[in-house]
C-alpha cells in the first residue's frame, strides 16, 4: 500500500476528550473515529488490526474443535422471556421494536439464542461435545462508556458455547477453552493471568477472567508473582487429551490468584511472602463461565442420555472482547512516541519512508523496495508522500509498525537502505540485498 492511496488521518495533537494512552493513541493513528458516545467507526488502520485479532482467534478456536457460526445481532425478545433473563438484564439491554410492534432487542450476548438453535437440532449424547462460536458486534447501554474501545457500548466480542451431557464432558470443555484462551493473548503479545471471578450477569457458579496487568486497567487484582513464569503451550498440543489439558488448567489456576470482588485478603494472600504479591490494575480482555442448566433448563434444551432419559444439556460461555483488545494490547505496548505493534498484530509488517519523494533515485530505490519485499510476503506500507522527513518518522512511529525501511538519497544512490526496529529504536544503514535476508530471519 502507498500512503498517498490510503486513508490515514493521523492527529499532530492529543485528543482532549481521550483520558487514556490507548485511547489517544488511536484517535491519533487515525484507527477509530467516535460516532456517539461508546460508539465508534474503524478506519482501515484500527480494521486491519482488529481483522488480525479475529484471524488469531479463528484459528485457536478451531484448533480447540470449536465450530464458528454466525447469529444475527438483533433478537427476539421471546426467547429472552423463556430464560427469564429479558427483565432481569436491566437498562443496559437496548430494547426496539420492529414495524409489528413485536419486542426486539441488540443482543448484548447470545446464550438463548444458541439455545435455541441447539434445541432444535441436537437431540442425543451421542452427537456431543459440541462447541460453537461466533464473532459479532453487541451492544451495552454502559452507564459510563469511557476510555474509547476499551468500555464501549457497541463492542465486538467473540463468544462460544459449549454443550456437554455431563459434567465431566463440560469440565473438559471448559478446560479446552482455558488453554486456547492462553494461547491467543500470548500470541498477541500479552502476559494474561486467569483469574476466578463473579459471575454476574452470566451466571454459573465457576467462571474465570483472563486478565492484562496494565497501570489503566479498570479493575484491581491481586496475584503470586510465580504466574510470571508459567509456560504457554505450544501449538501442536493436544487439545482432545482431556488429562494433558486438566494438567496444565491444574498448573495455571494453582498460584493465587483473585479480582477485587473475589480477594481474600485473611487468606492463602496473607501466607504469602511479600515478594511473590503482585497487587496490579488489569483490564479484562476473555470471561469464561461454566453454568450447567441455568438456560438449557428453563429453555428446554433437553437430550438424551446414556441412561435413556432425558436431561437438560451442560452449558458453558466463553467471551473475548475483541475491540477492546485492540486497546489492550496498546495500553501493554507503547512508548512516548506512539505504539509499538507485536508482530502477529501489526497492521503492515513493515513500514518503508522514502525521505525525499520527487528525487528520482529516492522514488526508484523506495519502489524497488517496496515490490521485493511485497513479493516475499511483507505486507508493507510505503510513505510516498511529500513531507519532511521528521514529521514522516513521527508518523512511522505513531503507527507503530514493527520494522521501517528508510530510505534516502545518499542510500538510494549506494543501494543501500537503513533499518529501524521500531521496539528497541536501533537503526543499522546496510546494503538492500543484506536488508532482505535480515529482515526475513527476524
Ligand atoms: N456471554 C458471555 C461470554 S461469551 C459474556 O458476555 N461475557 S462477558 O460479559 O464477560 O463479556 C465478554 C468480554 O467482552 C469481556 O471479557 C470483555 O473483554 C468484553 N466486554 C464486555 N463489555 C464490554 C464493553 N462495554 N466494551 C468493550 N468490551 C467489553
Amino acid at each position: 500500500m502507498h500512503l498517498s492511496n490510503y486513508f490515514l488521518p493521523v492527529l499532530k495533537e492529543n485528543p482532549k476528550e481521550a483520558e487514556i494512552i490507548s485511547h489517544r493513541l488511536m484517535l491519533r493513528a487515525g484507527m477509530i473515529r467516535q460516532q456517539a458516545a461508546g460508539i465508534y467507526s474503524w478506519l482501515p488502520l484500527g480494521k486491519k488490526v482488529l481483522d488480525k485479532i479475529c484471524g488469531i482467534i479463528r484459528e485457536e478456536q478451531n484448533r480447540a474443535g470449536a465450530l464458528e457460526i454466525l447469529m444475527p445481532t438483533i433478537q427476539p425478545a421471546n426467547l429472552w422471556y423463556e430464560s427469564g433473563r429479558y427483565d432481569d438484564y436491566g437498562k443496559e439491554m437496548l430494547c426496539i421494536q420492529d414495524r409489528q410492534e413485536r419486542d426486539m432487542l441488540y443482543g448484548p450476548t447470545n446464550e438463548e439464542m444458541i439455545t435455541d438453535i441447539f434445541r432444535s437440532y441436537i437431540r442425543s449424547y451421542r452427537e456431543l461435545p459440541l462447541n460453537l462460536y461466533h464473532i459479532q458486534w453487541k451492544f451495552r447501554d454502559e452507564i459510563r462508556p469511557r476510555f474509547g474501545v476499551m468500555r464501549s457500548r457497541e463492542f465486538l466480542m467473540k463468544d462460544a458455547y459449549s454443550f456437554d451431557s455431563d459434567y465431566k464432558s463440560a469440565c473438559a470443555s471448559y478446560n479446552r477453552m482455558f488453554v486456547a484462551y492462553l494461547r491467543i493473548f500470548t500470541r498477541m503479545g500479552l502476559k494474561t493471568i486467569p483469574m476466578r471471578a463473579d459471575t454476574g450477569q452470566i451466571g454459573g457458579d465457576l467462571s474465570h477472567e483472563f486478565i492484562v496487568l496494565a497501570d489503566t486497567g479498570e479493575s484491581m487484582v491481586f496475584c503470586d508473582r510465580k504466574y510470571l513464569k508459567i509456560p504457554v503451550p505450544s501449538a501442536n498440543i493436544n487439545f482432545f487429551d482431556d488429562a494433558t489439558i486438566e494438567n496444565i488448567v491444574r498448573q495455571w489456576t494453582k498460584p493465587y490468584a483473585a479480582t477485587e470482588g473475589m480477594h481474600n485478603k485473611d487468606g492463602i494472600w496473607a501466607k504469602m511472602t511479600e515478594g511473590d504479591r503482585l497487587s496490579a490494575r488489569g483490564i479484562e480482555v476473555g470471561h469464561i463461565f461454566h453454568f450447567s442448566t441455568k438456560y438449557s433448563l428453563p429453555m428446554g434444551a433437553l437430550i438424551m442420555g446414556q441412561n435413556g432419559k432425558k436431561h437438560p444439556v451442560s452449558m458453558g460461555s466463553y467471551g473475548i472482547g475483541l475491540s477492546r483488545l485492540v486497546a489492550a494490547v496498546i495500553e501493554a505496548s507503547h512508548d512516548d512516541n506512539g505504539i509499538i505493534w507485536p508482530k502477529e498484530i501489526a497492521p503492515f509488517d513493515i513500514g518503508i519512508i522514502n525521505i525525499k519523494p520527487g528525487n528520482i533515485h529516492c522514488d526508484n530505490f523506495s519502489q524497488m523496495c517496496y515490490e521485493k519485499l511485497q513479493s516475499a510476503g511483507f505486507d508493507c506500507l510505503l510513505d510516498d508522500c511529500d513531507e519532511q522527513a521528521g514529521s514522516k518518522f513521527a508518523t512511522m512511529d505513531l503507527i507503530g509498525l514493527p520494522l521501517q525501511v528508510i530510505v534516502g538519497p545518499r542510500s538510494a544512490m549506494a543501494g543501500e537502505v537503513e533499518i529501524k526496529d521500531r521496539k528497541s529504536g536501533t537503526r543499522k544503514a546496510m546494503s538492500f540485498k543484506d536488508a532482505i535476508n535480515h529482515i526475513g530471519g527476524i
